[in-house]
């Protein structure tokens, strides 16, 4: 289907036009207040409001839409206050297009060693100093508002994926606390995305997407993926998932991003994307290709004259050899994790534009078909 399918202004001013769909992939534009967000989308991730080892100018002329943040480590370092006072997180790191940030919730459980989480929010000593923190649905919603995201994450909580019970106890935890995020938030220029999460469990994950998607809000997120559960189990919640959620409103798949998850994500209906790995696996010497991954360091391109790939045209490919970029490694030089960020987030960029353009053309099943038959998964 083309031309627009469906645009619903929220009460927030935020609106989700979905332009396409082929099969359950949808091609859409998100409206923020610092600009349009065409969906399929990827976001690098900015966890201490920069995109390690790239410039917003970088960014920018990579076409990236979307910078996600996170609440939990800006809050301990340098502080929502001092980020508020020097303008918001869109002029004290001095990008102009949309930032997500992450609500702190799943960062206090994957990154605090010690922590302690009852029915109001979770108690968690600093990674920095070992200082006594504390966050709740309305603290996080607090710093959120003072960082100054166009989109701001409701605050869940992220549980092993394989513990059933743990799972029903953890979910209506996220429910309840997304009921008082709601009715913390203030600011009426921030768009509020309620999660959905409930494990590997069917049931509870249709559950948890019937709830969530109980309250008008101007997008859906799916958590508790991609955090230990097999591919086979998190395709199989993601083939119930996104139907359970309204077809007018954009859904966000949180960390998830590799080139075979994003197809895969994309395929089943999902519109937002996160992850740390092409800025990760750049700091390793590693290049993502549409084939698979590349460890620049092997000796096998120690004379290699060609760039990254033939194909990119990022400012990687266009200006430097394999051999270069191999001697900066070995050398130890800041430009190589600069140089490949910029060539594995340009690899990422250009799989979700073609995959929206095979949407508007009503190819994304081959696309998407022919995308994992070359491409060479490393385990
Ligand atoms: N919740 C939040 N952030 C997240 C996740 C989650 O479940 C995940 C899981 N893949 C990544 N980031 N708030
Ligand atoms: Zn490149």
């Amino acid at each position: 289907i083309n031309g627009k399918i469906s645009s619903v202004m929220t009460k927030d001013n935020f609106s989700f036009e979905l332009l396409a769909t082929d099969g359950k992939a949808r091609a859409g534009i998100f409206h923020t207040p610092h600009g349009p967000i065409p969906t399929p989308i990827f976001a690098p991730v900015g966890t201490q409001a920069t995109v390690k080892a790239v410039t917003p100018e970088q960014l920018e002329a990579l076409d990236a839409s979307l910078v996600l943040s996170n609440t939990y480590h800006l809050y301990l370092r340098p502080g929502a206050d001092l980020v508020a006072e020097l303008g918001g997180l869109h002029q004290f790191m001095a990008w102009p297009k949309p930032i997500l940030t992450d609500s702190g919730g799943f960062q206090v459980f994957s990154l605090t060693g010690l922590r302690k989480i009852d029915d109001d929010g979770v108690t968690f000593k600093s990674y920095l100093d070992g200082s006594i923190h504390r966050f709740s649905p309305e603290i996080s919603i607090a710093v959120q508002e003072k960082l100054g995201a166009d989109i701001i994450m409701a605050f869940d909580e992220c549980s092993n994926p394989n513990d059933y019970a743990y799972n029903i106890k953890s979910m209506e935890r996220t429910h309840r606390w997304l009921e008082r995020c709601i009715a913390a938030k203030k600011r009426n220029d921030q768009a509020l995305f309620g999660i959905v999460q409930g494990g590997i469990f069917e049931d509870l994950r249709k559950a948890s997407a019937e709830f969530v998607s109980s309250f008008d809000l101007p997008g859906f997120a799916i958590g508790g993926l991609s955090v230990g559960e097999s591919k086979a189990e998190m395709n199989a919640i993601l083939d119930i998932v996104p139907a359970m959620l309204p077809n007018n409103k954009p859904r966000y798949l949180m960390g998830v991003g590799s080139p075979e998850d994003l197809i895969n994500g994309i395929l089943r209906g999902i519109d937002i994307f996160d992850c740390v790995l092409p800025t990760r696996l750049a700091r390793h010497g590693a290049a993502m290709t549409f084939l698979g991954r590349l460890n620049m360091n092997n000796a096998i391109f120690a004379h290699d004259s060609r760039p990254i790939t033939e194909e990119c045209d990022c400012y990687a490919c266009r200006n430097f050899s394999r051999a270069y970029i191999r001697h900066l490694i070995l050398s130890k030089e800041m430009l190589a994790a600069t140089l490949l960020s910029i060539h594995n987030i340009a690899t990422l960029e250009k799989l979700v534009k073609q995959s929206r353009q095979a949407i508007f053309d009503g190819t994304y099943t081959q696309y998407a078909e022919n995308f994992l038959k070359n491409y060479k998964t490393v385990s």
